[in-house]
Order: C-alpha cells, then structure tokens, then sequence
C-alpha cells in the first residue's frame, strides 16, 4: 500500500512529506493507522545527528496513537479497529528482562529496532524502490506503519487521539519516572532540570504523589508560568543566580533534594543534577539524551556520600500493562495533558513543530493525520 510520511532524508535538513511504499504486516505483526503523533526532543536530537543510533533515510516519529487496521498471522493480542499506541519500548513478556519483573528494557527485539529494521531484519518502507530506515521500532510520522504486535498497547476507545499519543513518550517518560525509577515519597524535596515536554510531566508526577517543594531550573524564563501550573513551588534561572547554581539549590532545600531529575540532556547539567542531591540519599536520575560522544563526570566523593546517580528509559514503564493505566489516570483527570499540547499541526506543518521547540516556544506539538 502507499503511505503518507514525513522522511528524514539526510540529518540536519527539514523532513520531506512524501507518498512511501509500505508492505503488509508479517508474521507477529499490526498495521496502525497514525491518527495522530507528538514530536519529542529525541526525534530533533536524531534528526540534527546527534544519535549514535540515527539512520537516514528514515521515517522519526515515536509518540503516536492510532487505530489497528490489518493484523498478520499469529497475533492474538490485538485486532482490527483496536485503538493503540505505539511502544519503543515493547514487552514481550518473554525475555530474561521482562520476566525478571526488574526492568522495562525488554530485549526481544532491541537489536533489529536499533538497526532500523523490523525483526526480520527488513523494512517496510520503501520509496522509489529504495530502502527507508523505521525509527524507534515506531516510525510514528508516517500515516501507517506496521510494529511487532508486541509494540503496541491497546487503549480505550474513548481517550482522544490527539491527546493519548503524548502518553507514548512525554507523559510516561515525565510521570513514570517519578512513580516507578525514583518512586518519590510524599514530603520529599524535589528539583527538576528542563521545564520542556518531560520536565513538566516530572512536575505533574511529583504533585501527584505529594511531593514538597519541586523546584524547576530552567534557562528560559517563561517556562516559570508553565511550571507553576503544574505544581511547581519554586522556580530557578541559573543565568540569574549569583554564584555556584548547586550551592543555590542545597541552600533552597536545606541540604539537597531528595529527588532530583535531569530532563535536558546536557552532560553539565546532569552533573549539577547529581550534586544538588542530598547528602546521604539523593537520588538523581537521568531522563535527558545526551548527545553522541558524551560523558558525565563527578568526583568519586559525591557517590561515597550516598548520593545516587540512576537513569530512566519511558518512565520505567512496562508498555502493554502500564500504558492503558495512564490513559485511565489521564481520563479519569488524574493527570493533565491538554494543556501541554501547544500547537496541533498537519502533516505539511511538521518542520513547523521542530522550529518551535528549537525556540522554546512549544511545549508539545503533535501532528493530526
Ligand atoms: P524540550 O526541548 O521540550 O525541553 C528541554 C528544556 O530544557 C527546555 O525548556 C530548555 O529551555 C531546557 N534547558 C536546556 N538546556 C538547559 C540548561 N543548560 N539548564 C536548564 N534548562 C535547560 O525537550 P523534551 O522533549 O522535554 O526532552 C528533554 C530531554 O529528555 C531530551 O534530551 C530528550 O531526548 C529526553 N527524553 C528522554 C526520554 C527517556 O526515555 N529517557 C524520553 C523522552 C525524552
Ligand atoms: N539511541 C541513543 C539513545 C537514545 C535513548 O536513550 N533513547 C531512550 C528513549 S528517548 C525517547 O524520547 C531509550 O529508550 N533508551 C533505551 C534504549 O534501549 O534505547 C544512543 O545513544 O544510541
Ligand atoms: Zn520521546
């Protein structure tokens, strides 16, 4: 079938909307129907090159929801007219990681999905008879796409797809972080680092569980709006703080934070992440993609006084079993997510989505097919 789909031809140049050439489902397979796709950070990181992963040509895209529309031998678990989103995190429920309860990194599939390729090791899609790369075993910026049956979680009917597509990646990574990595108890102090798409769910997250303070560091100014609206208690630009930013956040919280989150991806910013934890037990944990050839630095001394140094991928979450309980949370106005969603856009419009969060104008765009 053919397909509509804005491809990454080359890094660093504008998507190109294009008609794609998508072959059927396989064995184990779905093809969805993309209804509608939010554009997070890590595509912008894939697309400017920064991803040590990255393959060009490719279809991004991997915050999306949509409708089953064909399924392909063997798969029991969904069926045509499902409403599902999409996981870049699948759960096989078979691997030694899924069934050591320990972790949500499922690897049943990881190696081929990093190669761009499904499980077979090919593509489904093609333009003019050449190969074009799936991005995140999701390649959600395409009308249709085809995903292991594994990579999708069934939702309710009734969630807006608008709307439930930002629980494939922003609300989870943001919420579920909180609730299942560093799993925040009610009183703690927590600081957050990138009040942007991830940042704010971190926010939300901590409101929710009954955090204390949660303090926001931003560089930009008019995320402080943004933040209190979801519960931030204090807000923090390190452009305007005399002095060290980590001796200012230690001295905010009397001693550190007990909780504190990298949601920006800058290897400096982790590091004063980690620092700004509370002597003893703070625990810091990174969300933030940092850029290939990155590393991060301490001294050995900030880790032998008992802070914690963790990571999160999508919010620790286990994608077919936690997934539908955050559209319920979101339905059920547990947590927000419309107010988030700044910008709606076509498909044509989809560069647009990547300007503005370049500007730091947008919280979420999300692209409607
Ligand atoms: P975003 O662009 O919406 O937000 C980033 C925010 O960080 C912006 O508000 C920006 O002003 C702020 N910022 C940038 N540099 C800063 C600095 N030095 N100090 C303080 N604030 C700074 O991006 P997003 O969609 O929220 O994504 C944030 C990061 O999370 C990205 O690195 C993204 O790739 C990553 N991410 C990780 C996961 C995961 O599973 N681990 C999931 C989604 C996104
Ligand atoms: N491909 C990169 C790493 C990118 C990365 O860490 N991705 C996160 C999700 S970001 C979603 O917006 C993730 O899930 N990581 C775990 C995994 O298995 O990819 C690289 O450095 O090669
Ligand atoms: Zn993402």
């Amino acid at each position: 079938m053919k397909t509509r789909a804005a491809v990454a031809f080359e890094a660093k140049k504008p998507l190109e909307i294009v008609e794609l050439d998508l072959e059927g489902p396989k064995e184990g397979e779905v093809l969805v129907e993309i209804m509608a796709t939010g554009i997070c950070h890590t595509d912008a990181y894939t697309l400017d090159g920064l991803d040590s992963e990255g393959l060009f040509p490719s279809v991004l895209g991997h915050e999306g929801a949509g409708i089953v529309r064909e399924v392909g031998p063997g798969v029991t678990s969904v069926k045509p007219d499902d409403h599902v989103i999409p996981l870049y995190t699948p759960e096989c429920r078979q691997c030694k990681t899924c069934l050591s309860q320990k972790s949500n990194l499922c690897t049943s599939i990881r190696a081929t999905q990093g190669k761009g390729v499904m499980p077979d090791g090919t593509s489904r899609f093609s333009y003019k008879g050449e190969t074009i790369y799936h991005y995140m075993g999701c390649s959600t910026f395409s009308n249709f796409t085809v995903l292991p049956e594994i990579a999708v979680a069934k939702i309710r009917d009734d969630a807006p797809f608008d709307k439930a597509c930002y629980i494939g990646c922003g609300v989870t990574t943001g919420v579920g972080a909180v609730t299942n990595t560093a799993k925040v108890t009610p009183g703690s102090n927590v600081i957050v680092f990138g009040l942007g798409g991830i940042g704010l769910n971190v926010i939300q997250g901590a409101k929710m569980v009954g955090a204390d303070k949660i303090i926001g560091v931003d560089l930009n100014d008019d995320k402080e709006e943004w933040g209190r609206r979801f519960g931030m208690t204090h807000f923090v630009n390190p452009k305007k703080v005399d002095g060290d930013i980590v001796q200012h956040l230690v001295a905010l919280t009397d001693g550190g934070g007990d909780f504190t989150f990298d949601c920006t991806g800058n290897t400096t910013v982790m590091r004063q992440a980690l620092e700004s934890a509370h002597r003893g037990w703070g625990e810091s944990i990174v969300i933030g993609v940092a850029e290939a050839g990155k590393e991060i630095a301490t001294r050995p001394f900030q880790l032998v006084t008992g802070r914690v140094w963790k990571g999160t991928a999508f919010g620790g979450a286990r994608g077919r079993t936690d997934v539908p309980k955050i559209v319920d949370w979101y339905m059920d106005k547990k947590i927000e997510i419309d107010p988030m969603i700044t910008h709606t856009l076509s498909l044509e419009e989809i560069n647009k989505g990547f300007d503005l969060m370049h500007e730091g104008k947008s919280i979420r765009s999300v692209v409607v097919y």
